[in-house]
């Protein structure tokens, strides 16, 4: 064991499980030990030259000497490649039905002679003789050329003894990648190695620290010639290294950026989406599914400690709130609200009426949110523990035992969300949570976490998992562990009560996890760093699908400054999830801890999020139809301006608002790269001609928002009705905004309101679906006094 291993688990765990962490450890390694198979002599391999081509609807198959390759481009222009038999099914990113294939086009002889290409509407597919992929497109451009992939096999090779295999692609030499889940370092990947395990990273973690909580192998890839977004659907260990490109200054010696994946097992399939941005989002949630609709109150102000104590002090924080005006829109209950931390129990001593202080918090419109963590005390006569045995539930090593290991409970077991039938079981425990009064559920420590004095602080990589009948190892079944949690809660959910839009949110995810709820940070480190990885995540996993997120504001270890915990609130103020969050051992993170001038600011930030909320609600709606993330980077509508794309500093939230942060202490200036078109600073109406850069004031009272000219933003009026605010077109120009607004929670489709604006004679004219009559209080902004 190393020290920092012991450091660490120590931090995690405190001293009394500490023994417990260090047998869990020894168990884990010895069970891998005797049940993963051995690594023995391998051979490298690679496709071998082609041998034949089978054109089938939507592309076809290629025999290699030692392989194959099947190219199947979809309706709607999503490409499939697979090897060596690797079909789209099954997968646990897939929502639903694989899309159907495009029967327009298929696999035909190259021009040229020297491989096979596919034509479709959105992008052209070749192949070549030694299985190298080019998508180009449909204009020629090179976006991405997949190398031969290379793989070992094992010798005599074994059934579950699986091949690892390596894939290196180039891109152009301008290309810029964002996503493979939440990174801290990003939102644009610089070269590197990035690892594809999802873990906790243990106490706290900054932009140093990858992997975290949530890893997918999605890259959206920005280039001049168009984006593009790859997924390659395997859940396995695994590691992408990228390498950035250089442009040779007109010599017309590129060289192009480049990306390697390794990966330990699984199969070798990815699929390519092109175009826009907005259109790479939809394409991709069509396929993995669109995001989940939180209900109105989820888009309000959330706030939380881990340690609030007892119900006294539940309420004293409510009443603070409340007294002072500051709208909350719920509190959440960490794992100190258990019984001897067990997974849907209550301390009744601390919290001897939680229906009763939930059902009073609601009549002041609070919510009550409550952790759980996937960990199950292994302790005969503990209900959740018998009622799991009785189902089968939980993860088995290969001779047929239950997997032991360490979390906050102590000795504890992990239930197999892979099985239907486990997951089953694992919903109907949410019934106690409602009858509790708990309106929402916070999944944690799902990447999953068991404690360990060494090695890695998970379950070991030989526990065996349904995977849906299938079978296999955990090698597989980690990356998806949260996911699939994701689904048993949201799919409970959704059945306990079937007219309520579920609230789910969780730490560990993989491709598609939107379709259950969203995700938060975990756990940021509290410092000026933690403020700028918070946006880093936001912005990634939203072009990875997952658009309802957001930190810990105020960062979950330490106490931060006055002037930090103010600015991370400014810019929580902006984001999807908006939480103070932190740590039992951490300072309180209430508005008022950290003086008048503090609280008066946060105040402001609270009555701008309110103000919003429409706007919040329309957000969700459009992402929930078309996938785009209600927090965009500067690039979204502009990927061909490059200095854009490394820009990780601000961003848009929606068509309407720039938002820009202040991420550094002391700054009460703020330099702001402006997309192209015109821009209205929000506080006082100048106008600024994008693109360029422009430096705005950002007192400590508020930080930059700029509003696209034209823009039609729906906002709270002071009769709590929805008004509309315009900014001016340019002349000449129109502009315009979409608008949904609902009940708020439940399934009735929404109004959907369509808004054009236009000058005509200096004045602005607002139009709802092209009609005059617009329906709603409209305050003009922009023009000219
Ligand atoms: O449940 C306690 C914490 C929680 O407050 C935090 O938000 C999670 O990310 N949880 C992690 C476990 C403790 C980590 C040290």
């Amino acid at each position: 064991m190393d020290s920092r291993d012991l450091v660490r688990s120590v931090r995690m765990v405190g001293s009394a499980n500490g023994l417990r962490t260090l047998r869990s450890a020894w168990r884990r390694q010895r069970t891998d030990g005797r049940d993963l198979p051995r690594r023995g002599a391998e051979r490298a391999r690679v496709p071998g030259p082609a041998q034949g081509v089978e054109p089938l609807p939507g592309g076809g198959v290629v025999r290699f000497t030692r392989s194959s390759l099947r190219v199947r481009v979809a309706v709607g222009g999503a490409v499939f490649c697979g090897w060596d038999g690797a079909e789209p099914e099954p997968s646990y990113a897939l929502a639903g039905e694989c899309p159907a294939v495009d029967t327009r086009v298929e696999l035909e002889s190259d021009r040229n002679g020297d491989g096979w290409r596919v034509v479709s509407e959105r992008v052209t597919v070749l192949v070549s003789r030694h299985g190298a992929v080019e998508f180009r497109t449909p204009g020629g451009v090179l976006l991405r050329r997949d190398l031969p992939p290379r793989w070992w096999d094992p010798a005599g090779r074994e059934p579950g003894d699986r091949t690892r295999w390596v894939q290196r692609s180039e891109t152009a030499a301008d290309a810029c990648v964002f996503g493979l889940g939440g990174r801290a370092s990003g939102p644009r990947l610089r070269e590197g190695s990035y690892r594809l395990w999802n873990t906790d990273p243990g106490g706290s973690f900054g932009p140093g620290d990858d992997p975290l909580y949530i890893t997918m192998p999605v890259q959206m890839v920005v280039a001049d010639a168009s984006c593009h977004l790859v997924f390659h659907d395997n859940t396995w260990d695994g590691r992408v290294t990228l390498r950035d490109g250089e442009e040779g200054a007109g010599s017309g010696h590129d060289r192009p950026g480049g990306c390697e994946l390794r990966v330990d097992g699984g199969p070798l399939r990815y699929w390519v989406l092109t175009g826009s941005p907005a259109r790479i989002l939809a394409g991709w949630t069509a396929l993995t599914g669109r995001p989940a609709l939180p209900p109105r109150w989820a888009l309000g102000y959330q706030h939380s400690r881990w340690g609030f104590g007892d119900e006294q002090e539940v309420r004293r924080v409510a009443a603070g709130f409340r007294e002072r005006g500051l709208p909350l829109s719920a509190l959440h209950l960490d794992i100190d609200h258990y019984d001897g931390h067990r997974v849907f129990t209550v301390d009744r001593e601390r919290f001897p009426d939680l229906p009763g202080l939930a059902a009073e918090l609601r009549r002041d419109g609070v919510r009550t949110v409550s952790i759980v963590d996937p960990a199950v005390k292994a302790e005969p006569g503990n209900p959740v523990y018998d009622s799991g045995t009785a189902a089968g539930a939980f993860v088995r090593d290969a001779r047929g035992q239950e997997v032991r290991g360490v979390v906050w409970p102590g000795e504890a077991v992990f239930p197999d969300f892979t099985d239907a039938r486990a997951r089953k079981w694992w919903g109907t425990l949410y019934a106690e949570r409602l009858a509790q009064g708990f309106a929402g559920v916070w999944h944690d420590m799902n990447e999953p976490v068991s404690f360990a004095a060494f090695g890695e602080p998970t379950l070991p990589r030989s526990a065996r998992h349904a995977l849906e009948g299938r079978g296999g190892d955990h090698r597989e079944a980690h990356n998806v562990y949260g996911l699939t949690m994701a689904r048993a809660g949201y799919e409970a959910l959704r059945e306990l009560e079937p007219d309520t839009r579920p609230f789910l949110f969780s730490r560990s995810g993989w491709a598609g996890m939107q379709r259950y709820g969203g995700t938060w940070s975990g756990d940021v480190t509290t410092g000026w760093s933690g403020l700028r990885a918070s946006l880093s995540l936001v912005i990634g996993l939203g072009l990875c699908g997952v658009p309802y997120s957001g930190p810990d504001v105020g960062g979950f270890t330490g106490t931060p400054s006055p002037e930090l915990y103010l600015r991370w609130f400014q810019l929580g103020a902006f984001l999807p999830f908006f939480r103070t969050h932190s740590a039992i051992t951490a300072g309180r993170r209430e508005p008022w801890e950290f003086g008048p001038r503090v609280e008066e600011h946060a105040a402001a930030a609270l009555r701008e999020r309110q103000r919003l909320l429409p706007y919040f609600d329309t957000l969700a709606h459009v992402a929930r139809r078309t996938g785009a993330p209600y927090v965009r980077p500067l690039w979204w509508n502009d990927p061909e301006d490059r200095k854009l794309r490394g820009c990780g500093d601000a961003f848009l939230l929606g068509d309407a608002l720039l938002v820009a942060p202040v991420l550094e202490r002391g700054s009460v200036t703020r330099a702001i790269r402006l997309p192209r078109g015109r821009w209205y600073d929000t506080a006082t109406g100048t106008a600024y001609e994008g693109p360029g850069q422009i430096l705005l004031d950002a007192p400590l009272g508020r930080i930059p928002v700029l509003a696209r000219a034209g823009a039609v933003l729906p906002v709270t009026g002071e009769d709590g009705t929805v008004e509309l605010e315009v900014w001016a077109p340019v002349a000449g120009r129109t502009g315009g905004g979409i608008v949904f607004t609902d009940e708020g929670d439940g399934w009735a489709a929404p109004l959907v309101e369509r808004f054009t604006t236009r000058l005509a004679d200096g004045q602005v004219v607002v139009e709802r679906d092209g009609e005059d009559e617009v329906g709603h209080r409209v305050r003009v902004r922009g023009l000219p006094e």
